[in-house]
């Protein structure tokens, strides 16, 4: 009989994934807590027809070249794949997925719990609590900023950046504003989203929350030149990518007050040590990238994955296949 193909999991992920990759292959799933590191990526890697990896975990020529002509596929867990050279993959006709739209409400919500945490100042008043400085009733003491009826903000109008403009729009009854590479339909009909230029949108927007890819286009996007348009009361969130922000003239925005406050689950790098200035910001709320890490979110990422790399270890076309 047929050995059957072997897959390389970079990092525990949910069981129901793995069970389900175990139904047809020989799965070795990395046993550390902490990624592997390149060194061992690539030995672990070698000579494996599946390959299910992580964000942390570079997918370039090199890797591709060293696990080997018999690769089929390989799947991100994630919805984004900035770490994988999908041109490299494809010229060796190794087929490239991720996991899309199942933790879209997970990463929105997060997106929205980050805007709320930053526009009311409340990691500042849960310090206070917890270190015994909450002394009285302040009729001046941690006032926020008010959101019902505000413009937002969202920079790239994909599953993401709609849902949380749809959140906004129900909830505080917020206009949209947005750039996208085209305009979407879909934001106009739902929320009633205006795409205009990113100039626009940033003298605009009382609340901006980044949705984009990460890419040569995008990369360092939001710099010094764009914090200067901002309004001085904005909050500014990232569920994206660290590197779309400048984080030097983010953090010069927050110091001086160009901006009111920033709510970041992605960071430059990541994780951002305890000693950077930006984690002693109290008007910066900074969470560890848990976007998508909600139990429905990602159990069915795994489920996602599986059937990727399971589709690609069969030659057929992978169900999420990355465009
Ligand atoms: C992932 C993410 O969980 O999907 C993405 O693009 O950033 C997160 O949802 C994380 O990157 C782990 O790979």
């Amino acid at each position: 009989p047929q050995s059957r193909p072997r897959v390389f999991v970079t990092r525990q992920i949910p069981e129901k994934g793995l069970e389900c990759l175990r139904q047809v292959a020989k799965v070795e799933v990395w046993p550390g807590d902490m990624p592997p590191n390149r060194d061992e990526l690539l030995r672990h890697a070698e000579g494996c027809q599946g390959l299910l990896t992580l964000l942390s975990d570079r997918v370039d020529g090199e890797l591709l070249d060293q696990v080997g002509p018999q690769l089929r596929v390989v799947c991100n867990y994630a919805v984004g794949f900035n770490n994988i050279d999908v041109a490299a993959a494809q010229q060796r006709g190794v087929a490239v997925g991720n996991t899309p739209d199942v933790l879209t409400d997970a990463t929105a919500d997060l997106a929205v719990t980050l805007l709320l945490a930053a526009a009311r100042r409340l990691p500042e008043a849960i310090d206070q609590v917890r270190h015994g400085d909450w002394k009285t009733w302040e009729p001046l003491g941690l006032i926020g900023v008010d959101l019902t009826g505000k413009t937002l903000g969202i920079i790239g109008m994909g599953r993401i950046g709609l849902a949380v403009a749809c959140r906004m729009h129900a909830g505080w009854s917020m206009d949209v504003l947005y750039t996208a590479r085209s305009p979407k339909p879909e934001a106009n009909q739902q929320v009633g989203g205006r795409h205009v230029d990113l100039d626009t949108l940033l003298a605009n927007s009382d609340f901006i929350s980044v949705h984009c890819p990460l890419s040569d286009e995008t990369r360092g996007m939001l710099d010094a030149p764009q914090f200067a348009q901002m309004r001085s009361h904005v909050v500014l969130v990232n569920t994206a990518r660290g590197e779309v922000i400048d984080q030097p003239a983010l953090l010069k925005a927050l110091t001086e007050k160009k901006i009111f406050a920033a709510g970041l689950d992605v960071t430059t790098p990541e994780p951002l040590p305890p000693e950077h200035p930006l984690v002693g910001l109290p008007q910066c709320v900074i969470a560890p990238h848990i976007g998508s890490a909600s139990r429905d979110s990602r159990e069915q990422m795994a489920m996602i994955a599986a059937n990727n790399i399971i589709a690609g270890l069969n030659g057929r076309p992978l169900p999420h296949a990355v465009s």
